[in-house]
């Protein structure tokens, strides 16, 4: 079964459908049935089962379960306007990571990060998932973000509960650039 591409869908539905039935703004719930039934249209042999083996094996952590286990929500990288996701505000170490391709640096020193398509900007905690993400891109950059002084100052820094750092924007005096041979 392609687990890998039922989660992409399911992981769509859930950051970027504009469709009210799938998620409630407040939160970022979904009813699991619903879900199911929409992702059945596509891949008939999806159960409830399957949504749960996702779940539990997905290797970034990205969906919840409310405690009935009746809701599902991914756990960041929402794009949907207006919706509100609860994450923890703990304080941060001192240094979280971002890690972006080379191409981007031109405008991410001139405008700070800016969240682009999605709601926030995401901030790793250490620097070998930064470049992972960093990667994605292509030739892969760290900015390594003084996460302490970023709050100490006045800034807003959430954690999602898959342990991804997340800020509205960080402008360039927050950050230094660190090169990768
Ligand atoms: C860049 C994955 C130009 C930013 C990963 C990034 C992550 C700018 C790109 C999660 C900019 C946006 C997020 C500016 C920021 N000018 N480029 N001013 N400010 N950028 O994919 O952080 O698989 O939306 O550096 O694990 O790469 O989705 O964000 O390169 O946690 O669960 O604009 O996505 O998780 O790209 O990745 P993205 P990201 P999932």
């Amino acid at each position: 079964m392609e687990l890998t591409k039922i989660s992409k869908k399911m992981s769509y539905m859930l950051r970027h459908s504009t469709d009210p039935l799938y998620i409630d703004l407040n939160g970022g719930w979904a009813d699991v049935n619903i879900i199911i039934k929409a992702l059945k249209e596509r891949y008939p042999e999806v159960t409830r089962s399957v949504v749960e083996q996702i779940v539990a094996q997905d290797e970034k952590g990205r969906y919840s379960f409310d405690d009935r286990k009746t809701k599902i929500r991914a756990n960041q990288g929402h794009s949907i306007p207006g919706m509100v996701i609860e994450m923890e505000q703990p304080e941060p170490p001192e240094h979280l990571y971002h890690g972006t391709a080379t191409r981007f640096l031109d405008s991410i020193v001139q405008h700070g990060l800016i969240p682009m398509s999605r709601q926030f900007v995401h901030i790793s905690p250490d620097f070998e998932t930064a470049v992972k993400v960093g990667k994605r891109h292509g030739k892969p950059v760290v900015l390594i973000i003084d996460a302490k002084r970023f709050v100490e100052d006045g800034h807003e820094l959430y954690l999602s509960a898959n342990n991804v750092w997340q800020a509205k924007a960080v402008p360039p005096e927050y950050f230094t650039i660190e090169y990768l041979n």
